[in-house]
């Protein structure tokens, strides 16, 4: 991958300023040499980071200090929370930069069953955040693969995705409102509880997906939901793409709106499972060549499992589905995520994997894939095509990995050689070149290629008016 990164200063912080840095958090929470390591590396290995300082403030006024002792001392700072990003976004990669981590701010301010909201700061984790939400029986929706670990602040600033968008949206189709500490190191108290305000620009949805590139969220008002009071899984086999996209409109039509999560997962996938997910067991009797991954989820008992057993039925007379395993209880629900979010990983033993995290309309996804695969295989003989991901949304994660035994490094080295190829099919199809994780630094220079100019000057405006010493996330996006 020929990334350069983005060095906006050469000269290295003065012990003066990384003196009054770290006054403002106090030593303990003031990271130099090997105690930074764990912030500048990031889940793939592809990066290695560098930084000055990493700094763990605990309230708002500190990173409020923090951002107008970097305005006046032109510090670059890279805001990071669980540092699971798959972009690059919150790694620093400036010798002079301070990482600011806010795991540390990672309580939660309120919770409101009957407003339906809760008051989160940015470090909470999110697993934390669901499970706060299910203690006053209601949902926190948004649900990835990293939740154990990633924080409300990064899933906000990435804007993440998962797999509970087909019904609840995105993560910034959950926010209500938000504080955040402007690069001047002004705070925007902007908690608002309120479905409606039209009192001028929603300026959320300015911060939320930036990437730490605008200002750094230290709080935010999320949505809640109902609880679930019922929810059905099945793993399904499947032919083909076009099966599973027939079968995701059977299930809307006889589901509606509980129809929460709908997964794609290549073969490939489930034999990598198999190789390298402790436990992992074939919930169906016989290979398929797809696999679909279905929930559905009602806040009211209501014969849900009726309904998914029926819709099923249903698709194998149809002969849209080759076979069906409902989940019969919560630990085979429980299996059936764990080999959807265990693809992440058992990616890895496999060698080096090229990815593309893409989104085309979802009636075409079955063209991208076939059209994808033909042209990966046809210019690397013998790669593997991993293809998986949130069909329901057209999201697919179109990752590839190295031919068996292949040479990780020269695989690798073909990075942009196969991002070519893989985009220049998502631009056919009207898609995007970043569904769900952002541009980071990943994608960077990609960017001027399939944005508008118009869009992309906006944007410029944008951080020059949010950012004019372009002291946050620098090099990051743009
Ligand atoms: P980080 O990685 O620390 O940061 C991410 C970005 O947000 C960076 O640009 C950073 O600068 C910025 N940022 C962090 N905190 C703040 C803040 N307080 N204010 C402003 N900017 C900030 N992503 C999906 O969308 N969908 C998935 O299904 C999904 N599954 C994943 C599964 C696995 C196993 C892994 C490893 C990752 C997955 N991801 C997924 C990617 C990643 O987990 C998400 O993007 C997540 O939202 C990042 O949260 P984080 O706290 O780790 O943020
Ligand atoms: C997922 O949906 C994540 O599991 C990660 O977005 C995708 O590993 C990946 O490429
Ligand atoms: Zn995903």
């Amino acid at each position: 991958m020929s990334f350069r990164p983005h060095i906006v200063s050469q000269s290295a912080l003065s012990p003066a300023a990384r003196e009054r840095f770290a006054k403002i958090v106090g030593e303990k929470y003031a990271l130099t040499g090997e105690a930074m390591q764990p912030f500048l590396r990031e889940p793939r290995d592809l990066y290695e980071g560098r930084a000055a300082l990493v700094l763990k403030p605990g309230t708002t006024a500190e990173v409020s200090q923090i951002l107008r002792l970097a305005q006046e001392t032109k510090t670059p700072v890279v805001p990071q929370g669980g540092n699971t990003g798959l972009v690059g976004g919150q790694i620093s990669f400036d010798g002079s930069a301070v990482v600011v981590s806010l795991v540390r701010m990672n309580k939660i301010r309120e919770v409101s069953a009957e407003g339906n909201y809760m008051v989160c700061e940015a470090g909470v984790v999110l697993q934390n955040a669901q499970e706060e939400a299910l203690r006053h029986d209601r949902l926190f929706p948004l649900s990835l693969g990293a939740e154990g670990t990633c924080t409300i602040g990064g899933n906000l600033g990435s804007n993440a995705g998962g797999t509970g968008a087909l019904a609840y949206g995105v993560a910034r189709d959950l926010v209500l409102g938000l504080e955040v500490v402007l690069a001047d190191g002004r705070i925007w108290h902007g908690l608002r509880k309120l479905k409606k305000d039209n009192t001028g620009y929603d300026l959320r949805h300015i911060f939320i997906g930036s990437e730490g590139t605008l200002g750094v969220i230290t709080a935010a008002v999320l949505k809640l939901f109902p609880a679930p009071r019922a929810v059905e899984a099945a793993f399904v086999g499947l032919k083909s793409p076009k099966d599973a996209l027939s079968l995701l409109n059977l299930l809307q039509s006889r589901a509606g709106s509980a129809l929460t999560s709908f997964e794609l997962i290549a073969r490939m996938a489930m034999e990598f499972n198999f190789l390298h997910l402790p436990g992992a067991r074939d919930p169906l009797g016989a290979p398929h060549r797809w696999y679909a991954l279905v929930e559905l989820t009602s806040p009211v008992e209501s014969g849900l499992r009726e309904t998914l057993e029926s819709a099923l039925e249903e698709a194998a007379e149809k002969n849209m589905v080759e076979d069906a395993a409902l989940a019969a209880n919560e630990a085979q629900r429980a299996a059936f995520w764990k080999l959807r979010t265990g693809i992440t990983e058992t990616q890895r033993p496999e060698g080096g994997s090229i990815k593309h995290d893409v989104s085309v309309p979802v009636a075409s996804v079955p063209a991208f894939l076939e059209e994808a695969d033909a042209a990966v295989i046809k210019l690397i003989p013998g790669a593997r095509p991993v293809p998986f991901g949130h069909m329901g949304d057209g999201n697919i994660h179109y990752n590839v990995s190295q031919p068996a035994g292949a040479d990780r490094a020269a695989f690798l080295a073909r990075w942009d050689e196969v991002n070519a190829l893989v985009h220049g099919i998502v631009a056919k199809f009207g898609g995007s070149i970043s569904a769900e994780h952002g541009i980071g630094v990943m994608k960077r220079d990609l960017l001027p290629e399939v944005k508008d100019p118009v869009e992309l000057d906006m944007m410029r405006a944008l951080k020059r008016t949010f950012d004019p010493n372009n002291i946050l996330n620098p090099g990051k996006v743009l």
